[in-house]
């Protein structure tokens, strides 16, 4: 199955999702990937930016309606390397001198299959870098302290 979704923000970009298909993936509660998240995000500052799958594809108050990060079994945050992490955890991305991330990332906790399925939920970039849960601070353990959502996009299936 692919999956794109369009960020639309103070920044832009677009951003594929692909995983195999898998007989015994449809018939598991979380299959867990991997999903290849490849793309390209435009107008950035250069360095770091946190970026994850959010729980909701919902735009209805710009990107503060995506919610919190996608936390389906209630863990802490972490970075996407990380035991304990949201499955919609996924580190940082890294903006060029030109502003440019291009995004290219083989995860094994998203699913585009099963009953937590990322189609329909919400991708976000964000302002600041994110500490992967290690930066002290107290929204290390929820937000990896990411700042403000620079832009946001719903995970829609394409071809
Ligand atoms: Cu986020
Ligand atoms: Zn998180």
């Amino acid at each position: 199955m692919k999956a794109v979704a369009m960020l639309v923000g103070s920044v832009i970009g677009t951003i594929f999702f692909e995983q195999q298909a898998c007989f015994s993936l449809l018939y598991s509660k979380s299959p867990g990937g991997p999903v290849r998240v490849t793309g390209e995000v435009q107008g950035l500052t250069e360095g770091p930016h946190g970026f994850h799958v959010h729980e909701f594809g919902d735009y209805t108050n710009g990107c503060t309606s995506m919610g919190a990060h996608y936390n389906p079994i209630g863990t802490n945050h972490g970075g996407p390397n990380d035991a304990v992490r949201h499955v919609g955890d996924l580190g940082n991305i890294v903006a060029n001198v030109a502003g440019v991330a291009q995004v290219d990332i083989t995860d094994n906790q998203l699913s585009l299959y099963g009953a937590d399925s990322i189609i329909g939920r919400g991708v976000v970039v964000h302002a600041d870098e994110d500490d992967l849960g290690k930066g002290g601070h107290e929204l290390s353990d929820t937000t990896g302290n990411s700042g403000g959502r620079l832009a946001c996009g719903i995970i829609g299936i394409t071809k």
